[in-house]
C-alpha cells in the first residue's frame, strides 16, 4: 500500500492500537560518522540545488510554487505563498540554508521540486525534543508519479542527520502512515458574496444574497479596551504568556523571546499580532495572531486572488477567547480579507460555531517522523500551527 512508508521510521497502521509499543523515538541515533555523506542519486536529467532563499533563487521557489503547490480537492484554488511570507517561513533562528532542497533540469537549469526544513524545539508530553519542521514539498504537475518525492524526503532526512536532529514534524492534507492527530478547516466569511461568487462558498438554502451578507456583518472598529498591535517591546510579555499557555497542550512548540520576535512580531503581508494592554495595571493579558496566506483562484473570470487570513496563536487570560477572535475578525475585515480560517486546534473549538465559522471541506493530518505517540491526539491537544 505505501511502498515508501512502510520502510521509514513513523507510526505504521498495523500498530495502531498496541499499547506495548513504547513512546519516543523509533530508532535511535546513529553515529554521524555512518550518516551518508553523499546526496542520493537523482534520475540522470536532474541535479540538486541548495536554495539561498535571499537570492534570486527566492523567485524561482515563489513561481514553482504558485503554479504547482496544493490545490483544494476539486482543483479551484491553489495556496500562493508570497516571497515575504517564504524569507519568514524558512529564514527563522538557527535555520540551515542546506535544509531548503531544490531539484532541477540540468540542462536547463529549470526548478522542478522543492522540499525544505526548519529547526524547532517540540516539546512532546514532558519530552523537549529538537526537529526539523518540514514543509513545501513540492513537484512540478508535469513531473508527479515518477517517486521523486522519495528522495527529496530522505535527501531533507539525510540533511537534518548531519545537523544531529533526528525528529520531523509535518503536516498534509493526504493521510499517511499514521497521523498524530487529524484537524478540520474551518472558515469564518468576511467577504460573503465574493465567495459565493468564486465557488468558496455557497449560498445557504432558504439564504439570499443579501440576507447572507447580513448575517457575516461585522463592527466597525474592535471592542476590547487596550487592544493594540503587537511591538517589539512586548516580546519579553508574549513569550512568557505564550509559553504559560502553550504548557497545557500534549504537543506544542517551546519557543523562547527570539523565536517570537521572529514568528509573531508583525510583518507586513506575512504575520499580524494583536494584544490586550491593561488600561489600568498595564499588563498584557491577551495575545492573538493570523497569518497571511493568499489562494490563486482557478480560472475566473472576475477574480484571481482570495484574501486569506489563517488563525495562528491565541491566549486569552482576561478578555473571552468568543472576544478576542471576534476583534481579530473585525481587524481582518477592515484589512480586506475575503475569509478567516482557523483549525479546530487548542481551545478554537470554543468559539467556532459561536463566531460563525462553519466546517470546510479539508482535513490537516500531523504526523511526527521517528516519534511514536501511543493514541491518536483530539485536535484540542494539539498546540501547534505549521504554515
Ligand atoms: S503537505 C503538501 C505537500 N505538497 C503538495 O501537496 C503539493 C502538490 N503535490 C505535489 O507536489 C506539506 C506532489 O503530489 C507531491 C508528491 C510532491 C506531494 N507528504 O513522487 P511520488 C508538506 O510539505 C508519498 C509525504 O510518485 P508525487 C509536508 C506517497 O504516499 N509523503 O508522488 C511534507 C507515496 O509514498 P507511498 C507524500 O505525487 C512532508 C510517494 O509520496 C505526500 O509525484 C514530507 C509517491 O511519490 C506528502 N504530502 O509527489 C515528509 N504526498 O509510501 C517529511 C505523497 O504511499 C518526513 N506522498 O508509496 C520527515 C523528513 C525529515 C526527517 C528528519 C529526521
Ligand atoms: C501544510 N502546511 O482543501 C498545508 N482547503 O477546508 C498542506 N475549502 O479551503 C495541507 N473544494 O471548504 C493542505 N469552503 C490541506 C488543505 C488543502 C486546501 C483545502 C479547504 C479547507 C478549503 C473551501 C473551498 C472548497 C472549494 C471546493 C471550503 C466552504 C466555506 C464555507 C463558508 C461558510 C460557512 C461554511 C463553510
Amino acid at each position: 500500500r505505501h511502498k515508501f512508508w512502510e520502510t521509514q521510521p513513523v507510526g505504521q497502521f498495523k500498530d495502531i492500537g498496541d499499547s506495548s509499543l513504547p513512546e519516543g523515538p523509533i530508532e535511535p541515533p546513529t553515529p554521524l560518522s555512518e550518516v551518508k555523506q553523499e546526496p542520493y542519486n537523482l534520475p540522470a536529467p536532474y541535479e540538486w540545488i541548495t536554495c539561498d532563499m535571499e537570492s534570486e533563487m527566492s523567485a524561482e521557489v515563489y513561481n514553482l510554487l504558485t503554479n504547482n503547490y496544493v490545490e483544494d480537492d476539486e482543483n479551484m484554488f491553489r495556496f500562493n505563498y508570497s516571497k515575504e511570507f517564504l524569507s519568514w517561513a524558512l529564514r527563522p533562528p538557527g535555520y540551515f540554508k542546506s535544509w531548503h532542497i531544490g531539484v532541477r533540469v540540468k540542462a536547463s537549469k529549470k526548478l522542478v521540486a522543492f522540499i525544505t526544513g526548519i529547526p524547532v524545539r517540540i516539546r512532546v508530553r514532558n519530552e523537549l525534543v529538537t526537529m526539523a519542521e518540514i514543509n513545501f514539498l513540492c513537484v512540478h504537475k508535469k513531473l508527479r508519479s515518477k517517486r521523486l518525492a522519495p528522495v527529496m524526503i530522505k535527501e531533507v532526512t539525510r540533511r537534518v542527520h548531519l545537523e544531529n536532529i533526528w525528529q520531523a514534524a509535518y503536516t498534509a492534507g493526504v493521510v499517511l502512515p499514521t497521523p498524530i492527530a487529524t484537524c478540520q478547516y474551518w472558515h469564518r466569511s468576511l467577504n460573503a458574496k465574493k465567495l459565493i461568487d468564486v465557488g468558496f462558498s455557497r449560498l445557504g438554502a432558504r439564504m439570499t444574497m443579501s440576507r447572507t451578507i447580513k448575517l457575516y456583518k461585522l463592527p466597525d472598529s474592535t471592542v476590547t479596551p487596550g487592544f493594540r498591535k503587537m511591538e517589539l517591546r512586548d516580546v519579553p510579555a508574549v513569550t512568557r504568556l505564550l509559553r504559560n499557555y502553550l504548557s497545557q497542550f500534549v504537543v506544542a512548540p517551546d519557543f523562547d523571546e527570539a523565536d517570537v520576535e521572529h514568528w509573531l512580531l508583525p510583518t507586513e503581508n506575512v504575520i499580524e499580532s494583536y494584544l490586550v494592554e491593561s488600561p489600568e495595571s498595564h499588563a498584557i493579558t491577551d495575545f492573538c495572531s493570523f497569518y497571511i496566506l493568499p489562494s490563486s483562484i482557478l480560472g475566473n473570470q472576475n477574480y484571481s486572488t482570495l484574501k486569506a487570513a489563517y488563525s495562528y496563536y491565541n491566549v486569552a487570560t482576561k478578555t473571552p477567547l468568543l472576544q478576542l477572535i471576534n476583534d481579530a475578525l473585525i481587524v481582518a475585515k477592515k484589512k480586506d480579507f475575503d475569509v478567516f480560517n482557523a483549525l479546530d486546534v487548542m481551545q478554537n473549538e470554543s468559539f467556532l460555531k459561536e463566531l460563525k465559522f462553519g466546517p470546510g471541506d479539508g482535513q490537516l493530518h500531523y504526523y511526527l517522523y521517528n516519534y511514536r505517540i501511543r493514541q491518536t491526539l483530539k485536535p484540542s491537544e494539539l498546540g501547534l500551527v505549521l504554515l
